[in-house]
């Protein structure tokens, strides 16, 4: 196991050397993407040179590695979340994706008029819109888990709105516009408890600890390759097996079938069921680079370094009259979102990069939530574990001279 040694760890990450408008970048956009280890550029790099070819597929070689590889990568993740198997491990393309798979495989062909599905006020879009449209399509309708003012979920609305109605719930477990983190292993013992199915956005979590799907005994879990410092273009849908079984595929395709005639086709086996046409093979493969990259390291070191950043910044920000803090939920995660009274979040946001400082601005695709709040958006300062105490030093230096201009 390596030492959590900050700057032998930022030494790993080409990307954090360089300078942004002539000042050493201070990343903190990391919910939206993290940043890259060499490690998982080198994965790619030796994918593409050496052993480049399709899966599943060739009589050669190379289509051989790229199989072994591509199937190591699937079991890799299935040991970062402890899935049972890894046939339950489906490749998408994101987090977006494996909603919208769950969504359109089992939303639409399970639920029916008079079912209820609820989600939560503080979901991604991406956890929202599918589940719409999937009501439209099946008359089920969706109800909604209110946020409280302290930006967490009311545990005891959601309670009230479970019936034998509920036959899927949808939850983030951790917020990317308020940070919060939510109790979904309690979420998932209540839904189970009135015979519904959940799914659990992962894209928050996984970036900042070690997820255990069969801890929390969720029934669908969904995350991201490019906020686990893997590559953009690849993410993970995890499943029971019985509904996966259960499901009829996504997207149909090469790959996705066992036997193809006019008579009529049978589909592959799990997961491949829901893999048609070529994967993402290099990203899979680089996927798994960066789990075994955070894998040599004691993952609860790290998150609580993360967590001191966080609580570092909080007290900063409780010194300064003109923060505003949306999201002050017991359980954190490493994000920072905050309005300067007076001042656009864009207008902020612009003086930052300006100074090196990368951040978002805007309503971090959870428009309802920035509705509840009564903002137009926000100003989101995020931590990846390769942050330092600096960096939180040079951002307030950088709030302080951007308050100059703007108030
Ligand atoms: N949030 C952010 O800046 P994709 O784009 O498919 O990798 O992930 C979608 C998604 C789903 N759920 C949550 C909780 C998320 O945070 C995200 C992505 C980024 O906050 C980009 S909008």
């Amino acid at each position: 196991m390596r030492s959590f040694d900050i700057d032998a760890i930022r030494a790993d990450f080409p990307i954090l050397q360089q300078e942004v408008k002539g000042k050493p970048l201070v990343y903190l956009d990391n919910a939206a993407t993290t940043q890259k280890p060499q490690a998982v550029l080198d994965a790619l790099t030796r994918y593409y040179s050496t052993i480049n070819s399709n899966v599943h597929r060739g009589a050669h070689t190379l289509s051989d590695l790229a199989t072994r590889e591509f199937e190591a990568a699937r079991e890799t993740v299935q040991r970062f979340i402890n899935a049972p198997g890894s046939n339950q491990i489906i490749w998408t393309r994101g987090t977006t994706e494996s909603i919208n798979l769950v969504a359109h495989s089992y939303g639409r062909a399970f639920l029916k008029p008079g079912d209820d599905i609820i989600i939560s006020a503080m979901e991604h879009h991406s956890n929202i819109v599918p589940w719409q449209l999937v009501a439209e399509q099946t008359g089920a309708n969706l109800k909604v888990i209110p946020v409280t003012d302290d930006a967490e979920l009311d545990l005891a609305a959601f309670e009230a709105l479970l019936s034998e109605n509920t036959k899927l719930v949808s939850v983030v477990h951790v917020s990317n516009a308020l940070g919060t983190i939510n109790p979904v292993k309690s979420i998932v013992a209540k839904a189970h408890a009135v015979g519904a199915r959940v799914l659990l956005d992962g894209a928050q979590a996984t970036p900042h600890w070690n997820v255990d799907v069969q801890d929390l005994d969720c029934d669908f879990y969904a995350f991201s390759g490019h906020k686990v410092y893997g590559p953009t273009g690849i993410g993970v849908l995890y499943g029971k097996t019985e509904l996966l079984e259960a499901m009829l595929p996504y997207q149909s395709g090469g790959e996705m079938i066992e036997k193809v005639s006019f008579d009529g086709t049978t589909f592959n086996v799990l997961p491949y069921k829901f893999e048609a046409g070529t994967p993402n093979i290099g990203g899979a493969i680089g996927l798994a680079a960066a789990i075994d990259y955070l894998n040599q390291f004691d993952r609860q070191l790290m998150a609580n370094h993360e967590h001191q950043l966080l609580q570092a910044t909080l007290d900063r920000a409780a010194d300064d009259p003109h923060i505003r803090l949306i999201g002050r939920a017991q359980s954190k995660a490493g994000v920072f979102s905050f309005l300067l009274e007076g001042a656009h979040p864009h207008d902020l946001g612009t003086l930052l990069d300006q100074q090196g400082i990368a951040v978002r601005t805007g309503h971090h695709c959870a428009m309802p939530i920035m509705d509840q709040f009564a903002i137009p958006g926000t100003v989101r300062a995020s931590f990846a574990f390769y942050n330092t105490q600096d960096d939180v030093e040079r951002f307030f230096a950088a709030l302080a001279k951007s308050k100059t201009f703007l108030l």
